[in-house]
């Protein structure tokens, strides 16, 4: 439907884009976003990003928060059956338990997270509520549900039955042993990556305030082992905001982004000068160099936002993607720039 015209409108934006920005990337994709002064801006990774940063958009074009934002940007996928990597619909673990991780956070270094939370619709909501309403950043399994219910949300069986359906081809084939990399085969063959089914949706927000807030939510690796936990509720892995410099989100494997404590590194290399594609890139370029032979065969991406509203992306494998809206132009999709390109 109207993807194609997204993406071919903004892939011609990007490279607008990458001529208007003194510090865009030579060699185009992956453009860092040009900015003015007051720029009111949400991006979100990959194509349902766009419906993500229109439910943004409705409140930051009013003067909202940012924090509102993208806790709204991101329960736009979370409800979304057709997405079997976010939120209801989402794929199992390799017992059946449709099991999320979520976090968030502010310009102020408050933040809140949930891992391995289940029948809860709105992990992110949970999230933010753990930001608010208690003493600590994280809260996993039982004792997430417990204060997910304690503050009202309603309990509900995530697991749909396109995504039981699903569940059920995979287990003919599946051998039941602990496989660290069986998205790896699903992200290349097994389960086709498309508009509904690929990754985390990590979205970040910069408000007319000049507050930064991000979001990140996922229903994690389908076919995971059961109490798996990746990278999005882990603050500095999933996703990363500090006020005086920028934000940051990754989505593909977790554990590879885990173990470089990957987007709290990309904010720190704004911090240390580069624009957002660059520090994505060397973010990337990192992983890469930590676990070659890991990394080389699957895909992370990132997605960053520095404090002036500069927008950049960078990811492994080809094929990622990101929405930007502001008040310019509020469906835009840019093709990130990735080190391989087939
Ligand atoms: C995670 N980054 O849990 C998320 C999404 C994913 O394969 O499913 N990756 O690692």
């Amino acid at each position: 439907m109207n993807d194609r015209r997204h993406f071919l409108k903004a892939a011609a934006l990007g490279t607008a884009a990458a001529a208007l920005s003194p510090m865009a990337e030579a060699g185009g994709g992956g453009a860092t976003t040009a900015t003015r002064a007051g720029t009111v801006r949400v991006v979100s990774t990959w194509d349902f990003g766009i419906a993500a940063n229109h439910a943004a958009w409705a409140i930051l074009s009013k003067g909202g928060a940012s924090l509102d934002a993208v806790e709204a940007g991101a329960r736009v996928p979370e409800a979304d059956i057709r997405n079997h990597s976010v939120g209801l619909g989402g794929y199992p673990d390799r017992d059946g338990h449709v099991t999320l991780d979520a976090s968030i956070m502010d310009a102020d270094a408050n933040c809140g997270g949930v891992a391995c939370l289940e029948d809860i619709e709105h992990p992110i909501s949970v999230a933010r509520r753990v930001m608010e309403k208690t003493p600590h950043v994280l809260l996993v399994g039982d004792g997430a549900l417990q204060f997910a219910l304690a503050q009202g949300f309603k309990k509900q069986n995530l697991l749909t039955p396109a995504a039981d359906k699903a569940w059920h081809e995979w287990l003919k084939t599946s051998h039941y042993k602990p496989e660290i990399n069986s998205e790896v085969r699903d992200y290349g063959a097994g389960v086709p990556i498309d508009k509904h089914n690929h990754d985390t949706i990590g979205i970040l927000a910069l408000d007319a305030h000049g507050k930064l807030a991000g979001a990140c939510t996922t229903s994690g690796a389908a076919w995971k082992m059961r109490g798996r936990v990746g990278d999005s509720p882990i603050i500095g892995a999933g996703l990363y905001v500090d006020g005086e410099v920028g934000a940051a989100t990754s989505t593909g494997m977790g554990e590879e982004v885990i173990r470089n404590a990957g987007s709290f590194l990309v904010v720190e290399l704004m911090r240390q000068g580069r624009n957002p594609t660059e520090a994505c890139k060397e973010a990337v370029l990192r992983v890469l160099h930590k676990h070659p032979s890991t990394a080389r065969k699957t895909q992370v991406a990132f997605l960053a936002m520095n404090k002036d509203g500069e927008v950049g992306g960078y990811a492994i494998q080809h094929g990622f993607s990101y929405a930007v809206c502001d008040a310019k132009e509020q469906s835009a999709l840019i093709p990130s720039a990735s080190v391989f390109n087939t």
